[in-house]
């Protein structure tokens, strides 16, 4: 590829609506262009990009003995409703009507069209076990598209469907795939962990979540120091502190607690630590209010209480709608004299004694208010977040914290969509049985960001080899000089009648301008052709993640490229 005549308009300056590094760096440096908001062009470096993951991606799923397909994008209504999903996700999916008034979506994963698929085709043992997949874009209306490819509204995925026979067929599934995703991301070059995480909305047990560290992820994982234990901190168990509190239970009283709305204020007001104050928060589960009580000092898991209290949208609850319910706005809120309304509170408040409470009065408190006593719950659970320090659930060593960036997640599904759609098979007896699957989706796209946006340094990217959008850049100091042109001609011919992807920067530009952009593309050689090559065979041979440059012969340039990007 000759620069003079490529596509691929570097930019000096950070883009304004970049809000992440890789972002930044993909835009400036010529592979995406933003269209709307997270709808992006992928220009020929970004492709180049992107069709090498999807080839890795490829060469792995088909190791594992899947079968690659192209569904429809656009997926009848009717299928979502069969299974009971067309009313479950709301602004989320993109919805569309045909020229007969009938209703689509834009696929935004695909569990309902392959089921469909196999229901009609599968009848029998002898097919199974089969895993089918597709490499596409997914369509999801984001309420906050950002990061660029990171959260966009149109993405490509990998999503792999298989069907087995039996559960102990689906753990052979979810174990080929769980290596054959270990495989690709470390095939890219991405420092990448999988973490147990929660099944969701969509069912199913087990579920692994493939999590890019980056500091901009949006997942927070929980991992041990001293043992293999790693988790999305939503799923992570927390320790019961059961010590007992022997304290006399106190007659419960009022107080009043002028312009104290926070834990810190109460608590500083009436002189006690936020350990022995309740903190009560509403959720609206659906159409129902419900109530969560925590120590003051811990911090609710929203995915905890989704568990604990099944329904399809959980969120904290209107101010509006508490006032309504209760008689008083946050801030003086808690769990006693409650009506009609469930009561859910986390271990930490079982063994409080004589705690502190909003008195569902504006500006007043019940202190010495006790479990039990004064009010009661469904029960006690596990509904708190796990905070960075506390003993790891595994092996009680010390957990620690860090940010990742889910790119790719292995779902044991079960039977929730065969049994929906009746997919089954007749097994050796002629007995009918339900279909068990697995799915399993790589976001290709945010693979690509998330690799930026851990490889990069203040130059610009600095790709991974095998996943470069070209292997070696070769920039003669002068356009102008015929020499050194021939010779910078010949290493460009050379590297690519042996493999190599070539880029030759024959435009008439000053050589700072040319360097820049190497560095800001972040091809893995880069060669420079001057004075010294035409005087003594001499050209700079230098890696991006190399600090200093070498002087090598021409000979020794080619040689050690050549062996570098195919080692
Ligand atoms: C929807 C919309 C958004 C969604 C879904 C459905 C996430 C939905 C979960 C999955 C599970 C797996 C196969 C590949 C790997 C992930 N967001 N999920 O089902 F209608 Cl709008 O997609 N699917």
């Amino acid at each position: 590829m000759r620069m003079s005549k490529a596509f691929i308009p570097t930019l000096r300056d950070n883009p304004a609506e970049a809000d992440t590094v890789s972002h930044q760096l993909l835009v400036r440096a010529g592979f995406i262009r933003k269209s709307a908001a997270g709808l992006y062009h992928y220009l020929p470096l970004g492709m180049r990009v992107l069709s090498k993951i999807e080839n890795i991606v490829r060469e792995e799923m088909d190791a594992a003995d899947c079968q690659e397909l192209l569904m429809p994008i656009v997926q009848p209504a009717e299928l979502w409703m069969e299974t009971g999903r067309w009313h479950v996700y709301g602004d989320e999916m993109f919805r569309i009507q045909d020229r007969h008034d009938r209703s689509f979506c834009l696929g935004p994963t695909h569990e309902e069209m392959i089921t469909d698929l196999v229901r009609n085709e599968v009848t029998s043992y002898r097919q199974l076990p089969l895993r089918l997949y597709q490499i596409q874009n997914k369509y999801r209306d984001e309420r906050r598209p950002r990061f660029g490819l990171i959260r966009g509204r149109e993405f490509v995925m990998k999503d792999m469907y298989s069907f087995d026979r039996d559960p102990a067929g689906l753990d052979e599934s979810y174990q080929a795939m769980y290596q054959a995703y270990t495989n690709v991301f470390r095939r890219c070059g991405l420092n990448c962990r999988p973490v147990e995480a929660d099944g969701g909305a969509i069912g199913g047990s087990a579920t692994h979540e493939f999590m890019a560290l980056a500091d901009i992820g949006e997942a927070t994982i929980v991992y041990c120091d001293s043992c293999d234990y790693a988790a999305n901190v939503e799923i992570a168990p927390c320790p019961k502190d059961d010590t007992k509190i022997d304290a006399a239970p106190l007659a419960m009283e009022k107080v009043s607690t002028p312009n104290s709305k926070t834990i810190e204020d109460v608590a500083a007001f009436l002189k006690v630590d936020a350990k022995q104050c309740i903190k009560t928060l509403f959720f609206q589960a659906d159409e129902e209010l419900i109530c969560v009580l925590m120590r003051g000092d811990y911090e609710v898991n929203d995915v905890k209480v989704q568990k604990v209290h099944p329904c399809y949208t959980l969120e904290m609850a209107e101010e509006e709608a508490v006032a309504k319910a209760v008689g008083c706005s946050f801030g003086s809120l808690g769990p006693v004299g409650l009506k009609d309304i469930k009561i859910y509170a986390d271990y930490s408040v079982e063994n409080m004694v004589n705690l502190v409470c909003g008195a569902n009065e504006e500006a007043y408190h019940f202190i010495n208010v006790n479990p039990g006593r004064d009010f009661q719950v469904e029960g006690y659970y596990d509904l708190r977040t796990l905070n960075e320090g506390e003993p790891c659930p595994k092996c009680g060593g010390v957990t620690k914290y860090a940010r990742g960036i889910e790119v790719g997640q292995v779902f044991k599904l079960g039977t929730k969509y065969s049994e929906a759609l009746n997919a089954s098979y007749l097994d050796e007896n002629g007995k009918s049985n339900i279909i068990h699957m697995g799915c399993y989706g790589i976001g290709v796209s945010r693979t690509l960001a998330a690799t930026v946006e851990q490889n990069n340094d203040e130059n610009g990217i600095i790709w991974p080899k095998n996943i470069a959008p070209y292997h070696v850049v070769v920039v003669p100091i002068s356009a102008k000089d015929e020499e050194q042109m021939a010779i910078a001609e010949n290493i460009y011919k050379q590297l690519q009648a042996q493999g190599l992807e070539v880029v030759l920067d024959d435009r008439n530009e000053r050589p700072g301008v040319k360097f820049k952009d190497a560095d800001l593309i972040g091809y893995p050689v880069r060669i420079t052709v001057g004075k010294k090559a035409v005087s003594d065979n001499i050209v700079e041979y230098k890696l991006r993640t190399a600090q200093e440059n070498e002087e090598l012969t021409v000979e020794e340039t080619i040689t050690r490229a050549v062996a570098y990007i195919k080692e």
